[in-house]
Protein backbone atom coordinates (compact mmCIF):
# COMPACT_ATOMS: atom_id res chain seq x y z
CA UNK A 1 0.00 0.00 0.00
CA UNK A 2 1.49 3.46 -1.01
CA UNK A 3 2.01 5.95 1.77
CA UNK A 4 -0.45 8.83 2.48
CA UNK A 5 0.80 12.12 2.51
CA UNK A 6 2.35 13.06 5.08
CA UNK A 7 -0.55 15.81 8.02
CA UNK A 8 1.49 17.25 10.03
CA UNK A 9 -1.56 18.33 12.22
CA UNK A 10 -2.27 13.96 12.15
CA UNK A 11 1.29 13.73 13.82
CA UNK A 12 0.60 16.16 16.47
CA UNK A 13 -3.06 14.48 17.54
CA UNK A 14 -1.66 11.11 17.65
CA UNK A 15 1.00 12.13 20.12
CA UNK A 16 -1.27 14.62 22.04
CA UNK A 17 -4.28 11.82 22.48
CA UNK A 18 -1.70 9.14 23.06
CA UNK A 19 0.25 10.76 26.16
CA UNK A 20 -3.53 11.81 27.17
CA UNK A 21 -4.62 8.09 27.21
CA UNK A 22 -1.75 6.79 29.28
CA UNK A 23 -1.11 9.82 31.48
CA UNK A 24 -4.74 9.58 32.59
CA UNK A 25 -4.07 6.26 33.56
CA UNK A 26 -1.27 7.02 36.17
CA UNK A 27 -3.54 9.85 37.89
CA UNK A 28 -4.05 7.35 40.45
CA UNK A 29 -1.43 4.84 40.44
CA UNK A 30 -0.41 1.93 42.78
CA UNK A 31 3.09 2.88 43.20
CA UNK A 32 4.94 5.73 42.28
CA UNK A 33 8.85 5.71 41.77
CA UNK A 34 10.81 7.85 41.39
CA UNK A 35 14.69 7.46 39.66
CA UNK A 36 15.27 5.49 36.54
CA UNK A 37 18.37 4.23 38.10
CA UNK A 38 18.91 0.30 38.51
CA UNK A 39 16.79 0.18 41.86
CA UNK A 40 13.41 2.15 40.95
CA UNK A 41 13.69 0.13 37.52
CA UNK A 42 14.37 -3.01 39.13
CA UNK A 43 11.28 -2.20 41.49
CA UNK A 44 9.23 -0.86 39.11
CA UNK A 45 9.49 -4.76 36.81
CA UNK A 46 8.98 -6.90 39.90
CA UNK A 47 5.83 -4.26 41.02
CA UNK A 48 4.38 -4.20 37.59
CA UNK A 49 4.38 -7.80 37.28
CA UNK A 50 1.95 -8.13 39.93
CA UNK A 51 -0.42 -6.16 37.80
CA UNK A 52 0.12 -3.15 40.02
CA UNK A 53 0.10 0.50 38.15
CA UNK A 54 3.14 1.78 38.14
CA UNK A 55 5.06 4.55 36.99
CA UNK A 56 8.48 5.66 37.35
CA UNK A 57 9.12 9.20 37.31
CA UNK A 58 12.83 10.04 35.49
CA UNK A 59 14.14 13.96 35.14
CA UNK A 60 16.59 13.12 32.49
CA UNK A 61 15.62 12.73 28.83
CA UNK A 62 17.17 8.94 29.39
CA UNK A 63 16.72 6.23 31.74
CA UNK A 64 19.57 3.93 33.46
CA UNK A 65 20.83 6.54 36.35
CA UNK A 66 24.39 5.56 36.92
CA UNK A 67 24.64 2.57 35.50
CA UNK A 68 25.61 4.08 31.77
CA UNK A 69 29.37 6.11 33.68
CA UNK A 70 30.15 2.58 34.82
CA UNK A 71 33.14 2.70 36.78
CA UNK A 72 34.38 6.78 36.26
CA UNK A 73 32.93 6.62 32.34
CA UNK A 74 34.22 2.78 31.71
CA UNK A 75 31.14 1.03 30.37
CA UNK A 76 31.41 -1.71 32.32
CA UNK A 77 29.51 -2.16 35.87
CA UNK A 78 30.15 -5.60 38.41
CA UNK A 79 28.01 -6.86 40.45
CA UNK A 80 28.16 -10.43 42.96
CA UNK A 81 26.74 -13.98 43.07
CA UNK A 82 23.90 -12.51 44.91
CA UNK A 83 22.77 -10.16 41.90
CA UNK A 84 23.46 -12.83 39.04
CA UNK A 85 20.07 -14.62 38.98
CA UNK A 86 17.93 -11.03 38.54
CA UNK A 87 20.55 -10.00 36.09
CA UNK A 88 20.15 -13.06 34.00
CA UNK A 89 16.90 -13.40 34.16
CA UNK A 90 16.20 -10.33 32.07
CA UNK A 91 18.89 -11.71 29.89
CA UNK A 92 21.80 -9.09 30.62
CA UNK A 93 25.20 -11.17 30.04
CA UNK A 94 27.79 -11.83 32.31
CA UNK A 95 31.41 -11.63 32.61
CA UNK A 96 32.70 -14.30 35.26
CA UNK A 97 35.64 -13.85 37.38
CA UNK A 98 35.60 -15.65 40.80
CA UNK A 99 32.60 -14.74 41.85
CA UNK A 100 32.74 -11.05 39.94
CA UNK A 101 30.71 -11.16 37.20
CA UNK A 102 31.10 -7.64 34.83
CA UNK A 103 27.98 -6.59 32.58
CA UNK A 104 28.06 -4.15 29.96
CA UNK A 105 26.25 -0.64 31.05
CA UNK A 106 24.26 0.16 28.06
CA UNK A 107 22.85 -3.75 27.74
CA UNK A 108 22.28 -3.46 31.68
CA UNK A 109 20.33 -0.09 31.02
CA UNK A 110 18.46 -1.16 27.51
CA UNK A 111 17.58 -4.59 29.40
CA UNK A 112 16.31 -3.63 32.92
CA UNK A 113 14.57 -0.80 30.90
CA UNK A 114 12.90 -2.69 28.19
CA UNK A 115 12.11 -5.47 31.09
CA UNK A 116 10.37 -2.83 32.85
CA UNK A 117 8.13 -1.87 30.24
CA UNK A 118 7.40 -5.40 29.19
CA UNK A 119 6.44 -6.09 32.60
CA UNK A 120 3.51 -2.89 32.00
CA UNK A 121 5.50 0.37 34.23
CA UNK A 122 4.75 3.51 32.72
CA UNK A 123 8.31 5.52 32.15
CA UNK A 124 8.02 9.11 32.41
CA UNK A 125 10.96 11.33 31.02
CA UNK A 126 11.66 14.53 31.72
CA UNK A 127 9.60 14.82 34.76
CA UNK A 128 10.58 15.24 37.85
CA UNK A 129 8.76 14.85 41.25
CA UNK A 130 9.29 17.85 43.10
CA UNK A 131 7.22 17.36 46.27
CA UNK A 132 5.15 14.13 47.60
CA UNK A 133 1.61 14.40 49.34
CA UNK A 134 0.56 13.57 52.54
CA UNK A 135 -2.57 12.97 53.67
CA UNK A 136 -4.35 10.48 56.48
CA UNK A 137 -2.49 9.60 59.09
CA UNK A 138 0.52 11.51 57.51
CA UNK A 139 0.89 9.09 55.31
CA UNK A 140 2.33 9.83 51.81
CA UNK A 141 -0.09 9.61 49.58
CA UNK A 142 0.76 10.74 46.07
CA UNK A 143 3.33 12.54 43.78
CA UNK A 144 3.89 16.24 43.14
CA UNK A 145 5.63 16.34 39.68
CA UNK A 146 6.35 19.12 37.18
CA UNK A 147 8.76 18.88 33.48
CA UNK A 148 12.01 18.38 34.30
CA UNK A 149 12.74 21.43 31.64
CA UNK A 150 10.79 23.49 33.68
CA UNK A 151 13.06 23.25 36.84
CA UNK A 152 15.68 23.31 34.59
CA UNK A 153 15.11 26.50 33.28
CA UNK A 154 13.83 27.71 37.07
CA UNK A 155 10.88 28.73 35.72
CA UNK A 156 7.57 29.19 37.74
CA UNK A 157 4.88 26.96 36.91
CA UNK A 158 2.54 25.47 39.25
CA UNK A 159 3.15 21.30 38.97
CA UNK A 160 0.47 18.61 39.29
CA UNK A 161 -0.16 16.11 41.31
CA UNK A 162 -0.50 12.02 40.98
CA UNK A 163 -2.42 9.78 43.88
CA UNK A 164 -0.39 6.91 44.93
CA UNK A 165 -0.31 4.01 47.48
CA UNK A 166 3.28 3.94 48.23
CA UNK A 167 6.05 6.31 46.80
CA UNK A 168 9.90 4.74 46.62
CA UNK A 169 12.79 7.16 46.40
CA UNK A 170 15.12 5.99 43.85
CA UNK A 171 16.93 8.73 43.26
CA UNK A 172 20.01 7.99 44.74
CA UNK A 173 22.67 9.61 46.65
CA UNK A 174 20.66 13.12 46.87
CA UNK A 175 17.54 11.16 48.83
CA UNK A 176 15.59 13.95 47.41
CA UNK A 177 12.26 12.73 48.48
CA UNK A 178 13.21 11.25 51.55
CA UNK A 179 14.99 14.88 52.47
CA UNK A 180 12.18 17.17 51.02
CA UNK A 181 9.13 15.04 53.52
CA UNK A 182 11.80 15.69 56.41
CA UNK A 183 12.12 19.80 55.18
CA UNK A 184 8.57 20.65 54.62
CA UNK A 185 6.73 18.42 58.03
CA UNK A 186 7.84 19.98 60.89
CA UNK A 187 8.70 17.42 63.62
CA UNK A 188 9.34 14.29 60.99
CA UNK A 189 11.13 11.41 62.03
CA UNK A 190 12.75 8.87 60.15
CA UNK A 191 13.44 5.18 61.79
CA UNK A 192 17.25 6.69 61.65
CA UNK A 193 19.47 6.67 64.47
CA UNK A 194 18.98 10.66 64.71
CA UNK A 195 15.58 11.01 62.52
CA UNK A 196 17.01 12.42 59.42
CA UNK A 197 18.91 11.83 56.50
CA UNK A 198 22.73 11.59 57.46
CA UNK A 199 24.00 11.15 53.76
CA UNK A 200 25.59 8.33 53.10
CA UNK A 201 29.51 7.58 54.65
CA UNK A 202 32.91 6.93 52.55
CA UNK A 203 33.71 4.29 50.23
CA UNK A 204 33.60 0.78 51.48
CA UNK A 205 32.74 -1.92 49.08
CA UNK A 206 32.07 -4.35 51.72
CA UNK A 207 29.84 -2.60 54.12
CA UNK A 208 28.04 -0.25 52.12
CA UNK A 209 26.45 -3.39 49.76
CA UNK A 210 26.24 -5.71 52.94
CA UNK A 211 23.77 -2.84 54.30
CA UNK A 212 21.57 -1.84 51.53
CA UNK A 213 18.87 -4.42 51.59
CA UNK A 214 18.77 -3.96 55.25
CA UNK A 215 18.42 0.11 54.67
CA UNK A 216 15.73 -0.69 52.15
CA UNK A 217 12.57 0.72 54.50
CA UNK A 218 10.00 2.68 54.78
CA UNK A 219 11.25 5.14 56.32
CA UNK A 220 7.73 7.27 56.64
CA UNK A 221 4.06 5.49 56.33
CA UNK A 222 3.63 5.38 52.29
CA UNK A 223 7.19 6.22 51.77
CA UNK A 224 10.28 3.67 51.13
CA UNK A 225 13.67 4.15 50.21
CA UNK A 226 15.77 1.96 47.69
CA UNK A 227 19.06 2.03 45.91
CA UNK A 228 21.74 4.62 47.06
CA UNK A 229 19.26 6.50 48.25
CA UNK A 230 18.98 4.13 51.51
CA UNK A 231 21.96 4.02 52.00
CA UNK A 232 22.74 7.82 52.64
CA UNK A 233 19.16 7.91 54.58
CA UNK A 234 20.95 5.14 57.04
CA UNK A 235 24.67 6.81 56.73
CA UNK A 236 25.93 3.56 55.19
CA UNK A 237 29.20 3.86 52.85
CA UNK A 238 28.97 4.37 49.34
CA UNK A 239 30.50 1.81 47.26
CA UNK A 240 31.71 2.73 43.28
CA UNK A 241 31.20 0.60 40.65
CA UNK A 242 29.67 -2.86 42.04
CA UNK A 243 25.88 -2.87 41.65
CA UNK A 244 24.68 -5.72 42.58
CA UNK A 245 23.32 -4.17 46.33
CA UNK A 246 20.88 -1.84 43.59
CA UNK A 247 19.28 -4.78 41.70
CA UNK A 248 18.59 -6.24 45.35
CA UNK A 249 17.77 -2.91 46.85
CA UNK A 250 15.05 -2.71 44.38
CA UNK A 251 14.20 -6.80 44.64
CA UNK A 252 12.87 -5.67 48.67
CA UNK A 253 11.76 -2.30 47.97
CA UNK A 254 9.12 -4.31 45.65
CA UNK A 255 8.32 -6.80 49.04
CA UNK A 256 7.95 -3.40 51.26
CA UNK A 257 5.46 -1.96 48.58
CA UNK A 258 3.45 -4.87 48.52
CA UNK A 259 2.79 -4.77 52.22
CA UNK A 260 2.22 -1.43 52.13
CA UNK A 261 -0.58 -2.21 49.34
CA UNK A 262 -2.12 -5.04 51.13
CA UNK A 263 -1.94 -2.71 54.11
CA UNK A 264 -3.93 0.18 51.88
CA UNK A 265 -5.66 -1.65 49.19
CA UNK A 266 -4.82 -1.07 45.88
CA UNK A 267 -5.61 1.74 43.55
C1 LIG B 1 12.83 12.57 39.06
C2 LIG B 1 14.94 12.08 39.83
C3 LIG B 1 14.77 12.95 40.92
C4 LIG B 1 13.53 13.63 41.04
C5 LIG B 1 16.76 12.11 41.07
O1 LIG B 1 21.56 7.45 40.84
P1 LIG B 1 20.74 6.32 40.36
O2 LIG B 1 21.36 5.37 39.42
O3 LIG B 1 20.13 5.58 41.64
P2 LIG B 1 20.24 4.07 42.21
O4 LIG B 1 20.14 4.20 43.66
O5 LIG B 1 19.27 3.21 41.49
O6 LIG B 1 21.70 3.57 41.80
C6 LIG B 1 22.81 4.17 42.34
C7 LIG B 1 24.03 3.95 41.43
O7 LIG B 1 23.76 4.45 40.15
C8 LIG B 1 25.18 4.70 42.03
O8 LIG B 1 25.14 5.92 41.98
C9 LIG B 1 26.24 4.01 42.73
C10 LIG B 1 26.30 2.52 42.75
N1 LIG B 1 27.13 4.73 43.34
C11 LIG B 1 28.17 4.26 44.16
C12 LIG B 1 29.17 5.36 44.45
O9 LIG B 1 30.09 5.09 45.26
O10 LIG B 1 29.07 6.46 43.90
O11 LIG B 1 19.43 6.88 39.65
C13 LIG B 1 18.67 7.88 40.26
C14 LIG B 1 17.84 8.55 39.18
C15 LIG B 1 18.69 9.47 38.28
O12 LIG B 1 18.47 9.10 36.94
C16 LIG B 1 18.16 10.88 38.57
O13 LIG B 1 18.13 11.70 37.43
C17 LIG B 1 16.76 10.58 39.06
O14 LIG B 1 16.91 9.38 39.82
N2 LIG B 1 16.20 11.58 39.96
N3 LIG B 1 14.01 11.89 38.90
N4 LIG B 1 12.58 13.42 40.09
N5 LIG B 1 13.28 14.46 42.05
N6 LIG B 1 15.91 12.95 41.68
Amino acid sequence: MANKPLSEARITSLIVESFARDFGEVIEMDVAIVGAGPAGLTAARLLAGDGLNVSVFERKLSVGGGIWGGGMLFPRIVVQETAREIMEEIGIRLEAHDGYYVADSVETVAKCTSAAIDAGVKIWVGVSVEDVMIRENDEVCGVVINWGAVEYAGLHVDPLALSAKCVIDATGHAAEIARGVLRKIPGAKFSTEDGGVPGERPMHAEIGEGALVGNTQEVYPGLVVAGMAANAVFASPRMGPIFGGMFLSGCRAAEVARDIIARRGSA
